[in-house]
């Protein structure tokens, strides 16, 4: 478990609300699958809501590719969850016509993919595009640790460093794919497959949003100013199941989790203003289920925004 011994630095009630709502969120997801209220399959990020809501400002202007594990990685972006549950839902206001569901989400910046790997060679033509038009944007792809496991991520990596390609890898590196724990599938580590093509790494193991972007601001200013990629990896923790209801950790694992968890943590040293945001992000959230639940189905209409 990733321990943070630093003294916390400040924290605004902009990203304190965009944490709870992430969180609030994905729960209510879980809650409406279990109720039969949802089709397909999601795969949320509990626990990691973090690391989108600590780069957002960072990647204000640039393109986000997102994976199977994207609606936080929206949602600090956008602010967006009616959008987002209404694309889920299949329901009128969807961010792309419901045509994309959870794991496929395109608006202007932003591209998801439930394919592991497809984003990197993805970020490497889009990052491309922006070095060769002279526009001083950054091609930020989040993937897990498991998707190391795929040669497209090699063949991204080794042609961004070739070319000086401005873009950002953020792994998410949570210990685990599917069910399958990190240890058994990945020989080595990210950092030495960074180095392996001459491509910066940071890891960063803190879950303070201030801390997080003082440490990743200089990495995105390089990558944007002088064109070389970058691996940022945040060694985090998935706190729920991989998808729905598939969890095969133990009850002794999951209760660590747990007391690893942000939210505990920010509602026993931040008390009263805590506990008012998140009240009010958890019947926010609540508003919007009901709303977009009573809303007809959604009908082709072309994506928010044009392809940039
Ligand atoms: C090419 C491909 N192979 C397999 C899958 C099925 N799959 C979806 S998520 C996942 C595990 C991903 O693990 P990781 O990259 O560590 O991300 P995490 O789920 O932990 O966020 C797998 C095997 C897929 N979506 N795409």
């Amino acid at each position: 478990m990733t321990a943070d011994h630093r003294e916390p630095l400040p924290l605004s009630d902009d990203d304190l609300a965009s944490l709870v709502g992430i969180r609030h969120f994905e729960l209510a997801l879980l809650r409406m699958f279990g109720a039969g209220e949802l089709n397909g399959t999601t795969h949320t990020c509990l626990g990691q809501e973090y690391v989108p809501v600590a780069l957002a400002p960072l990647l204000r202007d640039d393109f986000v590719l997102s994976n199977h594990r994207g609606h936080g990685h929206y949602l600090a972006r956008y602010r967006d969850p009616e959008g987002l549950l209404a694309e889920i839902m299949g329901r009128e206001g969807a961010v792309c016509s419901g045509v994309g569901g959870s794991q496929h989400v395109h608006r202007d910046g932003f591209l998801s993919t439930g394919v592991q790997g497809q984003s990197v060679p993805l970020a490497v033509g889009i990052g491309l595009r922006f070095k060769r038009a002279g526009e001083r944007r950054v091609a930020a792809a989040f993937i897990g640790d498991g998707t190391w496991g795929e040669g497209a991520v090699y063949e991204g990596l080794n042609m961004a460093a070739l070319w000086q390609v401005p873009v950002l890898v953020v792994v998410e590196h949570n210990g685990i794919a599917q069910s399958t724990p990190t240890e058994l599938q990945l020989a080595g580590t990210i950092a030495a497959r960074a180095a392996a093509f001459d491509v910066d790494f940071t890891e960063v193991v803190t879950k303070d949003i201030a801390d997080i972007r003082a440490q990743v601001a200089p990495v995105v200013a390089r990558v944007r100013d002088e064109h070389r990629p970058a691996v940022v990896q945040f060694t985090t923790h998935r706190l729920g199941p991989h998808s729905k209801g598939d969890d095969t950790r133990g009850a002794e694992e999951l209760a660590a989790l747990r007391e690893w968890d942000w939210h505990g943590e920010l509602a026993a040293r931040l008390g009263q203003r805590f506990r008012a945001i998140d009240d009010k992000e958890r019947d926010e959230v609540e508003r919007i289920v009901e709303r977009v639940r009573n809303r007809p189905p959604a009908t082709w209409a072309a994506p928010v925004g044009a392809v940039r």
